[in-house]
């Protein structure tokens, strides 16, 4: 493995590399906001079917907005931590070299700065209708009381609710965001590939499998997690702790 003057393990990124990251709930962990799984995590609280899936927002979706507001007020609350700055330093050094993927909606890497960013399971602060055509708008507003409906809707004499922009399970990722990836790992710019995954349980398809897109595209691949992920014997190497300790150091781009 890899390691800096203090003989700490380095990710190995030089000007031929590219380096496409995974990330997940663990990387905002370190700025307060909860994990999905484990204890204390918000499925603890919830059952996933009731709050992030379609057919638990047409049960009961007043339950599902008083769940996305909380989330909505927690995540404004947080800030981006050493980690996230890591990764957008990493961008200002390496610039189209880098790809981010987050799991998260709660826009803490963009807020970090960082640009080169594909948001694949939506973001807290979009809202869409569940029924036109409308293109999901922003909207930081809290829904605790009344489920909102789409005034577009309404102008046409039609009854219909706006929903959060987050991927729920059973529903499709975005194409376009999956093409990008794909293309990404197999002939983005930089000859040699890197993959780093990071606070993420690998236990949510499709992204549970971007490791092997990568590793089939001859890219070195590296997990950067606090516990034992349930995909992490996928890769070439592991590094357990917190995120927003190792990454920075990992990425050489320390604070
Ligand atoms: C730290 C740390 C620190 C803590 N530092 N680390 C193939 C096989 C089986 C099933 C499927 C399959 N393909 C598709 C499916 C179905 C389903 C799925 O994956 N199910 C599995 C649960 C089995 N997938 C889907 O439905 C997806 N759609 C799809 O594939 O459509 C086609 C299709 C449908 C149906 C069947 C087949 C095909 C959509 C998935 C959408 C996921 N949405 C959610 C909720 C919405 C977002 C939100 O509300 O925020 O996204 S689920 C939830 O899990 C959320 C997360 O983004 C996602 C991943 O969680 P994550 O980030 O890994 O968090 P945790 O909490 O699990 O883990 C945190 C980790 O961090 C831990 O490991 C800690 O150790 C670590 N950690 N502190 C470093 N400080």
């Amino acid at each position: 493995m890899a390691v800096d003057s203090r003989g700490e393990p380095r990710i190995p990124i030089d000007e031929a590399t590219r380096v496409l990251v995974v990330t997940g709930a663990g990387i905002s962990a370190e700025s307060g906001l909860a994990t999905f799984r484990g204890a204390g995590g918000l499925w603890e609280g919830h059952r996933v079917e009731d709050v992030a899936t379609p057919e638990g927002f047409a049960a009961d979706s007043a339950l599902v907005w008083r769940f996305y507001s909380a989330r909505r007020t927690a995540a404004l609350a947080a800030q981006p931590n050493a980690a996230h700055r890591a990764l957008a330093a990493l961008e200002r050094r390496i610039g189209d070299r880098l790809l981010v993927v987050t799991q998260n909606v709660d826009g803490l890497h963009r807020r970090a700065g960082c640009e080169r960013l594909i948001e694949i399971h939506g973001s807290l602060f979009r809202t869409r209708c569940t029924h036109c055509t409308r293109p999901p708008f922003a909207d930081e507003a809290l829904h605790e009381a009344e489920v909102p409906a789409c005034e577009l809707c309404a102008g046409r004499g039609r009854r219909a609710y706006l929903r959060p922009d987050i991927v729920w399970f059973g529903e499709l990722l975005d194409s376009d965001h999956l093409g990008r990836v794909e293309a990404f790992a197999e002939q983005g710019p930089g000859r040699r590939l890197v993959f780093v995954a990071v606070g993420t349980s690998g236990n949510v398809w499709p992204v549970a499998g971007f490791v092997d897109l990568a590793a089939s595209a001859g890219g070195e691949t590296w997990l950067v997690n606090l516990d034992p992920a349930g995909n992490a014997w996928r890769f070439d190497r592991v590094v357990r702790g917190p995120a927003a300790e190792l990454l920075p150091g990992l990425l050489g781009v320390g604070e």
